[in-house]
């Protein structure tokens, strides 16, 4: 691996599994209880803002119960110790990756531990319950949000990340079913940009066809032999 300098990272739910965070689609995933429609998108939070400040309300508390496993201590490793350019951006809106000490992280799907005005846009750290019709601590509207990207959302960092996968070497994707764009389009882009491609997944996921080469198995062992 030493002669790859630019290393771009997506990870998914399926990082998290093993610390037991519920992944979204498979069996007794998050959206078991909910369909998607009813909690992540802005429709949903107009038509039944109780729901859903409840459903990231639980997941936020969810947060102390769980800790970072070896894929997101591996991972933070590789971020202290590469000596070229590394983004590791995340789909998963948990703070393991920030507690096993990533630095060159983005939360391009927004995170449970930060709420958003929705009038005046500025985020705040937030790791309490969220009740709807919270005033903001910058404007005072009764206008904060969980702060998540909703389906029909603009995701966040995506000049970053569009510049980082022009510029990888290597493209590498962990625990994600390739369901969601633009994340699920990430390794198209590094491919075109002449990025070699690998994907660590319990099975084969949705864009499974598009990498040079898949390795299934659990984060927990993949990511640390990959790492290593
Ligand atoms: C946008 C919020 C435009 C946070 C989420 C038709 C075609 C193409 C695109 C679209 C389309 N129709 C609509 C769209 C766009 C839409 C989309 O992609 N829809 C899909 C359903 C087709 N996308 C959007 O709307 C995005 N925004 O496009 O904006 C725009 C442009 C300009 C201006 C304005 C707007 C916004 C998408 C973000 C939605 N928010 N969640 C939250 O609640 O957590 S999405 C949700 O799914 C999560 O963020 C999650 O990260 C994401 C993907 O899920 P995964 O992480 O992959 O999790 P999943 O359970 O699916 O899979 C887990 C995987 O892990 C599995 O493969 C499993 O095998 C594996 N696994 C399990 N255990 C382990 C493991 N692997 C390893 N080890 C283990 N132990």
């Amino acid at each position: 691996m030493t002669d790859i300098r630019h290393i771009v990272i997506l990870t998914g739910a399926g990082v998290s599994a093993e610390s037991g965070v519920a992944t979204f689609r498979g069996p007794g995933g998050l959206w078991e209880g909910h369909r998607v429609e009813d909690v992540c998108t802005p429709q949903a939070l107009a038509h039944d803002p109780d729901l859903v400040h409840r459903f990231y309300d639980k997941r936020r508390a969810n947060l102390a119960s769980v800790e970072p496993n070896a894929a997101h201590r591996a991972l933070a490793r590789l971020d202290a110790e590469w000596p070229g350019e590394l983004l590791l951006v995340t789909q998963n809106v948990d703070d393991l990756h920030d507690r096993a000490g990533s630095k060159r992280l983005v939360h391009m799907h927004g995170e449970l531990k930060s709420a958003l005005c929705a009038l005046c846009g500025v985020q705040t750290e937030w790791a309490d319950p969220l009740p709807p019709g919270t005033p903001c601590p910058s404007c005072d509207a009764p206008a904060l949000r969980p702060d998540i990207v909703f389906f029909g959302e603009m995701p966040y960092h995506m000049e970053a990340i569009d510049a980082a996968l022009a510029r990888a070497d290597l493209f590498v994707s962990i625990g994600t079913s390739g369901a969601v764009y633009p994340a699920a389009g990430f390794v198209r882009t590094a491919h075109y940009h002449g990025a070699d491609t690998l994907e660590l997944n319990l099975e084969r996921s949705e864009g499974s066809a598009w990498f040079g080469e898949s390795r299934l198995g659990p984060a927990g062992t993949l990511v640390p032999d990959w790492v290593e």
